[in-house]
C-alpha cells in the first residue's frame, strides 16, 4: 500500500519536473522597480526567446495583483512573459 503511494508521488514528480521544464521556459530577471499602484513591474530581464527579445530592462504588466507580494525591487526572479492585449504582461512568477 504504502509502496503503491510512494509510486504514485515519484510519478507525480517526475511529471511535475517534466511539465515545467518542456511547457515554458522561465526567464531570469531583476526586478529594479515596483509600481503597485498601476500593477506594474520593471525588470532587468534575460533573453525572452517567444517573444523574439533580447535581454534589456523594460516594464512589464502583471497578470495578476497576488504577484505584488511576489516581487521586490532588487529581487532575482524567473518568470513567464506573454503579450496580452498588447501588451508585454508577466503571467507567472516561480
Ligand atoms: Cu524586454
Amino acid at each position: 500500500m504504502t509502496s503503491i503511494i510512494k509510486l504514485t508521488l515519484a510519478a507525480l514528480i517526475v511529471f511535475g519536473a517534466a511539465n515545467s521544464t518542456f511547457a515554458a521556459e522561465y526567464t531570469k530577471g531583476q526586478v529594479t522597480k515596483v509600481d503597485t499602484k498601476l500593477k506594474k513591474i520593471t525588470v532587468k530581464h534575460g533573453e525572452l526567446k517567444d517573444l523574439g527579445m533580447p535581454a534589456m530592462t523594460m516594464v512589464f504588466v502583471l497578470a495578476d495583483d497576488a504577484m505584488l507580494e511576489k516581487v521586490k525591487a532588487g529581487k532575482n526572479i524567473e518568470f513567464l512573459a506573454e503579450r496580452v492585449n498588447g501588451r508585454i504582461t508577466v503571467t507567472e512568477i516561480k
